[in-house]
């Protein structure tokens, strides 16, 4: 067994945080890691929160985090963010943020972006997702900036995905468009004392009215004001009756096999890009490329006759 792999087992923060970073940066031991950790995840409920930027999600982690830490569930958040080349560390805001919980020992937080995550950083989050999942604790938040599709991405690996919305932003129209509708399990409208919340409530309900979701599930749309601790309570309520419908439905085994169909296609994906992403380096490509430049062949012609060169036509 990999010294990450006991490491984690045997609760060793630094062990985990080395494994994310292996995980980022693509270490030859990474599949190695997540092959033996992968027997260890499924315990943890998986948190997404996404929403546009400012719009209060590390607010409302931190607040989640000293709701649940009250009661005694330990807790890993990883913030996601696309648009920053930070990673590794925390970023300076979500430290800000979250600074009562960075030395408490039952707290993981981790922030991502987009710097050292070689091969997406959609792929490196739900591998750390495991990671922390191996590593036993009992609630791990995903904190995402935006509603992109790269959000989306991420968002598919959680077991119950928040999407927190503002009424002072404007967004709610925006977030419909980029297909957040597939991924809400439930809205939360956060900064709930600033004029225009009921508006929002009602546009929200309206478009669930016409939208089609799971006949037993109807997306709650709860409001919350994080920087006076209201509605963590109900938010996490609403977690729970979701975290319910999964195990009581057929909804979760199917999430949990689609999950992993869609893990084992990107690694697929993956895996062949890099294939052929090293023999485009091939200097003699060069001629060929000129070619394509001067107008001599079509690029259609190139692709086939490279697919050919390389034995990899079907
Ligand atoms: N009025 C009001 N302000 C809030 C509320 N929650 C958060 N804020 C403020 O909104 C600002 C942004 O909060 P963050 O928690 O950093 O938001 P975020 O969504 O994590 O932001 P990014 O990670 O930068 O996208 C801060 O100034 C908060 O104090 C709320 O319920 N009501
Ligand atoms: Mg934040």
């Amino acid at each position: 067994m990999h010294e990450l792999t006991k490491g984690i087992l045997a609760k060793n923060v630094r062990a985990l945080a080395r494994a994310i970073s292996y995980i980022e940066d693509q270490h030859p031991d990474r599949l190695t890691l997540l092959k033996e950790l992968y027997p260890h995840t499924k315990k943890a409920y998986k948190l997404g929160l996404t929403g546009p930027p400012g719009a209060g999600k590390s607010s409302i982690v931190n607040e989640l985090l000293t709701y649940l830490r009250k009661q005694d569930m330990t807790v890993g958040v990883l913030a996601v963010d696309p648009t920053s080349p930070f990673t590794g560390g925390a970023l300076l805001g979500d430290r800000v943020r979250m600074a009562n919980h960075f030395t408490d020992p039952g707290v993981f937080i981790r922030s991502m972006g987009t710097r050292g995550s070689l091969g997406g950083l959609a792929r490196a989050t739900k591998e750390a997702i495991h990671a922390l999942d191996a590593f036993g604790l009992d609630v791990i938040i995903v904190e995402t900036v935006g509603v992109g599709q790269a959000e989306l991405d991420i968002m598919k690996f959680a077991d119950s995905t928040a999407v927190l919305l503002t009424p002072n932003g404007g967004d709610s129209v925006q977030a419909f468009k980029a297909g957040i509708m597939e991924v809400a399990d439930f809205y939360v409208i956060n900064k709930a004392d600033l004029p225009g919340t009921d508006k929002l409530k009602a546009e929200i309900e309206q478009m669930l009215d016409i939208a089609k979701h799971d006949s037993e599930w109807r997306p709650p749309v709860i409001k919350t004001v994080s920087t006076q601790r209201q509605g963590i309570d109900q938010l996490w309520l609403t977690c729970n009756q979701h975290r319910a419908f999964l195990r009581d439905t057929n909804e979760g085994i199917g999430r949990n096999r689609r999950r992993a169909e869609a893990e084992v296609r990107e690694l697929l994906h993956h895996h062949f890009s890099i294939i052929i992403e090293d023999k485009l380096k091939d200097a003699s490509l060069l001629a060929h490329f000129d070619q394509l430049k001067q107008g001599e062949q079509s690029p259609y012609d190139l692709a086939e006759k490279l697919i050919a060169k390389w034995g990899m036509q079907d």
